[in-house]
């Protein structure tokens, strides 16, 4: 092993040191639409089931370092105590509290659904057509972010630092300076902030870049967001903007805009896959799919990840390169998402009939040419899945950063393995080292992932070992670091 991060990477040497300690607020408080772990009433006891999604796993590892109180929904509609305490154990290094925020099936059904997942989500991924919006859903997203609002105020003590997370919540920022002044209020967008021509088909467009404007710093993945959001602030306000410094006058205050790419846990993603039940568990798989080449999809089960263009792509290559036949699988793991709204529905049986033809077209000779698995895997299993395939197809539409490409990398600590991603992840500006790929030219499609399937070990190794580099350096501490130090200096210049 070479260096201090080699060294990391594979779990020895000094532990890291996660976080510069000055930086850290008297306590966090987080919020965001769903608590990390579900939780129900079973029997009068409270269970609790961690959560997927990239949020969650890029936030708990944090709050689970410095304790804090995590305010959000608990995806139940079971009446929780008020507070949870998250006892070290299970998973956390350090306790911390869960405040669930009881919410009603209607404000789910207009709120979340509705507002947040048929309106915002579609417009800010550029599926324009896709969003729908109407004043039931705003009423109901105006009167739930002020449930959040409220339950923040309640918890606050001086000295803490608020954080604010996602589409779902983009009023509370401003809710709360109203009430709190001085408080300290960041907020984070996980999804890509579009170009203002597309923002203002949301006919609350000015509501929520005034929502914004309430923290002290918003922050977004990458600079394109940043840039797109001081362009709605210039055209859509008339607050005085420095773009060159990303500030915002309003009032006495200034808010400043940056752009903080999220990341993982590198280290807990190369531990994971150097264990020796999760080897054990890749050559499982290996020898289970007979086929020389595994390619691996890991997505919610959405429409903006692409995975009918990709299947559309992968159909393509095998019919133009028959050697593959029999020769190549693909395995798609797709965790249930958003399963009451009719778009996901449709796309789900779009899906499963596109993966029929293309079995029925290819299968037949030696391994079947699809693999398509609609549940969620334990986080071991999925870093053997990784550790399984020799590529992995990153192909959204458009998605803010993409945490999957990034678990990909540092879960190869054998330095093997090739990452096809799309130009519209926010994470491929980052990932030098990866193959790229537009996910609406399918035929441009199929020939990179024929170049990425026909990769030598050796070319693959240097572009493994890019990728490593910067997922190690960036890490998920690196992004809490940058977020942190840029709030303090927001503070420190007041
Ligand atoms: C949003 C933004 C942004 C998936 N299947 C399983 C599983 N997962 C985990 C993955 C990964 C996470 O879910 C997905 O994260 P992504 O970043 O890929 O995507 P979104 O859920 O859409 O996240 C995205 C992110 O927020 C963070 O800001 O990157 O752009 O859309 O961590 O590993 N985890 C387990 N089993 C599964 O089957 N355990």
């Amino acid at each position: 092993m070479e260096n201090e991060s080699d060294a990391r990477e594979h779990g020895q040497g000094e532990p890291r040191v996660l976080l510069d300690e000055r930086l850290l607020p008297g306590r966090f408080l987080i919020a965001s639409n769903r608590l990390p772990y579900a939780l129900k009433l079973e029997d009068g006891e409270v269970v609790f089931q961690r959560g997927a999604g990239g949020l969650v796993t890029a936030l708990d590892p944090i709050i689970s370092h410095t304790g804090g109180v995590w305010i959000g929904w608990t995806g139940s509609y079971d009446q929780l105590p008020e507070k949870v305490l998250l006892k070290k154990g299970l998973g956390s290094v350090q306790d911390y509290e869960l405040k669930p925020l009881n919410l009603t099936q209607q404000e789910v059904e207009h709120y979340y659904l509705g507002h947040s997942n048929r309106g915002i989500w579609p417009l800010f991924h550029y599926f324009q057509q896709r969003a729908e919006f109407n004043r039931e859903q705003w009423q109901t997203y105006q009167a739930v972010n002020r449930k959040f609002a409220d339950a923040i105020i309640a918890e606050y003590r001086e000295g803490d630092l608020v954080w604010v997370h996602d589409y779902h919540l983009m009023l509370v920022p401003a809710m709360l300076r109203e009430a709190l002044p001085d408080a300290l209020i960041g907020f984070f967008l996980h999804i890509p902030f579009p170009s203002v021509e597309i923002l203002q088909v949301d006919p609350h467009a000015e509501e929520i870049l005034r929502g914004l404007l309430g923290a002290d710093l918003v922050g977004f993945h990458i600079d394109r967001y940043a840039h797109n959001f001081m362009d709605a602030v210039a055209g859509l306000t008339d607050h005085r903007y420095r773009r060159g410094e990303q500030l915002v006058e309003v009032g006495q205050r200034a808010v400043k805009v940056g752009s903080f790419p999220i990341s993982i846990d590198f280290k807990h993603f190369a531990d994971i896959a150097a264990m020796p039940e999760t080897e054990a568990k890749a050559q499982e798989i290996r020898d289970h799919y007979q086929a020389k080449t595994i390619a691996l999809g890991v997505d919610r089960l959405d429409y903006t990840k692409g995975i009918l263009e990709r299947l559309e792509a992968i159909e393509l290559m095998l019919e133009k390169h028959p050697e593959l036949q029999g020769n190549f699988t693909f395995i798609q793991i797709s965790a249930p998402s958003r399963t009451k709204v009719h778009a996901y529905q449709q796309m789900r049986e779009g899906i499963e009939q596109m993966v029929g033809r293309i079995t029925g077209r290819f299968g037949g000779k030696g391994g079947a040419p699809v693999d398509y698995r609609y549940h969620g895997y334990p986080q071991e299993e999925l870093v053997a899945f990784y550790r399984a395939a020799d590529l992995a197809l990153v192909t959204p539409l458009r998605d803010g950063m993409n945490l999957v490409a990034k678990e990909y990398a540092a879960s190869r600590v054998d330095e093997d393995g090739a990452l096809v991603i799309s130009k519209f992840a926010g994470a491929y500006g980052e990932l030098r080292g990866a193959i790229v790929v537009n996910p609406y030219d399918i035929e441009g499609m199929a020939e990179s992932i024929y170049q990425a399937v026909m990769l030598d070990r050796e070319e693959k190794r240097r572009r493994m070992q890019r990728l490593r580099k910067v997922v190690s350096r960036n890490d998920i501490y690196w992004w809490l670091e940058r977020f942190l130090r840029e709030v303090a200096s927001v503070k420190s210049n007041a």
